[in-house]
């Protein structure tokens, strides 16, 4: 059993793909263990993706990051960090296998409507980034 964090960033909210997300992730396997919407301000998108401060895109990210509202999860199950990477498809959506969520829905390689941790490390930091252990069934 594996534990990893996705996100349905503002974009993916904007374009109402709350539920296609999460069907998508369920129809998979997997199991949402916590939920919930909540808005990032700009330091709060900084310190989530600190592991790309020097990547050239880092400023932009992050203030596409805050513009609006995102839908934060838990999701469980065998492989859950891959399989929701899966589900995904590949961070440009031009590359991202048909049937996948970037394939179907991202405009562009920043605007791409979901988020899933890449490893184990990434979930240990991203989880508890957004969830309490109460909060996650
Ligand atoms: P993924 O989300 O597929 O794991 P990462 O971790 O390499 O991709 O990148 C994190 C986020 O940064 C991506 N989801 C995307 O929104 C953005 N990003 C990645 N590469 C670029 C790029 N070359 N230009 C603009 N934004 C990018």
């Amino acid at each position: 059993m594996e534990r990893t964090l996705s996100i349905v960033k503002p974009d993916g909210v904007g374009k109402n793909l709350i539920g296609k997300v999460i069907k998508r992730f369920e129809k998979n396997g997997l199991r949402i263990a916590a939920l919930k919407m909540l808005k990032l301000s700009k330091d709060d998108a900084k310190g989530f993706y600190i592991v790309h401060k020097e990547r050239p895109f880092y400023e932009s990210l992050t203030s596409f990051m805050s513009e609006g509202p995102i839908v934060v999860m838990v999701v469980e199950g065998e492989n859950a960090i891959n399989k929701v990477r899966e589900s995904m498809g590949a961070t440009n959506p031009k590359d991202a296998a048909p049937g996948t969520i970037r394939a179907d829905f991202a405009s562009d390689i920043e605007h791409n409507i979901v988020h899933g941790s890449d490893s184990k490390e990434s979930a240990s930091y991203e989880i508890p980034f957004f969830f309490s252990s109460l909060e996650i069934q």
